[in-house]
């Protein structure tokens, strides 16, 4: 089955971030065999069909490499207390905030987290999100940590969309080892990672003052990496404790938050080739003050992505173009920062580069079709959606009047 989709301004999102103001896509089985100008189509093809895209921008479709989409409950309380003034690290240490969110994980079944969950990934899907990063983390005992998991896959199948999954058992103390991190992360490195090893598609760890230490987040990843897992980090959102140097030394995919992170973070990352997640949101909800070092991030070359953070805790909600917005106007990214940083630099972040991110011959036909007229306009609407057309591995998944 050969599609042709034509008349269409394509950001292909490509190497050389490759423009075509007529752009034209001819697609095999789901595959992208050829993309260009409409004027140097080759020669004597007869596709099986052809889509007219009337000069809609045509973008890869979106790729959210950050979420904590799968989880049970909501912490509205705790917002209306952080508002009045109560801090996220001080509600965590009182034993509420992410715990509070394990507690309601643990409580559900896997049909119940998947109904409670599937709301948010539907809402990211409408805005052109075709592939999306899904954590565990509010299990933190095996068996829900599997639940979570299996939730996240069983959502995959269910929904037109790619998702890859990463284990974060290492996101808080659960309670049954209160006082005893090292031995957790024992029984984690040496028990549950070899169990959930075919479960998950990476290895994650929350590398923070109130969470885990540098040297405790580094065992993990030995650990993990002894499997063949890859791995990327949640370091330097509220202090620096070492979190970017251990990612880097362990050549992970992504090192996400980085508000703390210091010019030699920056350089660590840069060599590694780790990508650089920013997540605004979580930046915004916390009211935080401290901007990451973005501009040491461009010196050093660190690929920049953006995501949604999508948790109950510090990003509630499931908008990546809110987060698009907030990367733009809170940590100062331009438009094409952010275009490539939910694109091929987040495809980059979750290993899936060589297939998804770019609209490219021998990716996958994942695209989205804007009503815009700029590109400027990607990160520019708050609270509007301007996705018209979400097309997943070559099938026409979803359309919306806009
Ligand atoms: N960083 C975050 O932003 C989320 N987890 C993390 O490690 C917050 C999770 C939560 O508050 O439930
Ligand atoms: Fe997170």
């Amino acid at each position: 089955m050969l599609t042709l989709w034509r008349n269409a301004r394509i950001a292909t999102c490509d190497e050389q971030s490759r423009v075509f103001e007529r752009g034209a896509v001819l697609v095999r089985d789901g595959v992208i065999e050829w993309v260009g100008a409409e004027a140097e189509l080759p020669a004597g093809l007869r596709p099986d069909r052809a889509v007219e895209l009337a000069g809609r921008w045509l973008t890869p479709g979106l790729i959210d490499c950050h979420t904590h989409l799968v989880f049970a409950g909501q912490r509205a309380t705790e917002f209306a207390r952080r508002t009045a003034g109560t801090s996220y690290a001080d509600i965590a240490r009182e034993g509420g905030g992410i715990l509070s969110t394990v507690r309601a994980t643990r409580a559900a079944t896997e049909d119940e987290l998947v109904e409670q969950s599937r709301p948010r990934l539907v809402s990211l899907l409408a805005e052109g999100v075709t592939t999306v990063e899904i954590k565990s983390g509010y299990g933190l005992e095996l068996e829900s940590e599997v639940r979570m998991l299996r939730a996240a896959r069983r959502l995959a199948a269910e929904h037109p969309v790619t998702v890859s999954t990463s284990l974060l058992a290492a996101h808080a103390l659960p309670p049954e080892f209160a006082g005893r991190a090292d031995e957790y992360i024992e029984v984690v490195s040496r028990e549950w990672l070899p169990a959930l090893r075919a479960s998950c598609d990476a290895v994650d760890a929350y590398c923070e003052d109130i969470a885990f230490s540098a040297a405790q987040c580094g065992r993990l990843f030995g650990a993990a990496r002894a499997l063949g897992l890859p791995v990327r980090l949640h370091a330097e959102q509220l202090s620096n404790v070492g979190g970017s140097q251990v990612a880097a030394r362990h050549g992970a995919f992504s090192c996400d938050h980085l508000e703390y992170a210091t010019d030699a973070d920056a350089a660590a990352l840069a060599r590694a080739g780790t990508v650089a997640v920013m997540l605004p949101v979580a930046f915004y909800v916390l009211a935080e003050q401290r901007l990451p070092p973005i501009e040491a991030f461009r010196r050093h070359g660190v690929p920049l992505a953006v995501a949604s953070d999508c948790n109950p805790g510090s990003a509630p909600g499931a908008s990546l173009l809110l987060a698009m917005n907030m990367a733009r106007r809170l940590f100062g990214l331009t438009s094409e920062e952010v275009l490539l940083g939910v694109t091929r630099h987040a495809a980059r972040a979750l290993g899936l580069a060589s297939r998804r991110g770019s609209v490219a011959a021998g990716h996958a036909a994942d695209f989205a079709a804007w009503s815009i007229d700029s590109l400027d306009e990607l990160g520019y609407w708050t609270g509007f959606n301007p996705c018209s057309m979400v097309v997943k591995d070559g099938s026409i998944v979803l359309e919306r009047n806009v």
